[in-house]
């Protein structure tokens, strides 16, 4: 195991439904440390782009129109197995299969309003980091 950085975003199902402290929480509560972090609004454009690697996938433009709907909270989350950690937090992408305590068990309301994204390994979360942060807004 080593200390990773991964992308976390607190989607706008959350942020509108006052979530960002509880989750943020559940991520130090598990260890995790908040290395970077701001809210902001994805233009359509923009979350397409972020999103580019499910582009032929039929949820395609009804998630970036969500992803797009409001205000998202994104964070470098900063840990030993951060990526996978995370993802352990997070749960599975449907919050009807998601384990009991996890984020999206508790906190998701479908399979596309899911609460959180985290990245799913070194490579996206690399890309996915830069796509939001400037190095030296990372600490
Ligand atoms: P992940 O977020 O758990 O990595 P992905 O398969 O990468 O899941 O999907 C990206 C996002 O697309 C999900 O978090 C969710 O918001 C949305 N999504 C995934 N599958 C579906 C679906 O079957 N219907 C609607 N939206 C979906
Ligand atoms: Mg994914």
């Amino acid at each position: 195991m080593s200390v990773e950085k991964t992308l976390s975003i607190i989607k706008p199902d959350a942020v509108s439904r006052n979530l960002i402290g509880e989750i943020l929480g559940r991520f130090e509560a598990a260890g995790l440390r908040v290395a970077a972090g701001k809210l902001l609004r994805l233009t359509p454009e923009r979350a397409q782009a972020f999103y580019a690697v499910h582009k032929e996938r039929p949820f395609f433009a009804s998630l970036c129109a969500y992803m797009s709907s409001g205000p998202i909270f994104v964070s470098v989350l900063q840990g030993e197995n951060a990526i996978m950690k995370n993802r352990e937090i997070m749960g599975a992408t449907d919050p009807a299969k998601a384990a009991p305590g996890t984020i999206r068990k508790d906190c998701g309301k479908d399979v596309e309003q899911n609460a959180v994204h985290g990245s799913d390994g070194p490579e996206t979360a690399g890309s996915e980091i830069a796509f939001f942060f400037r190095p030296d807004e990372i600490f």
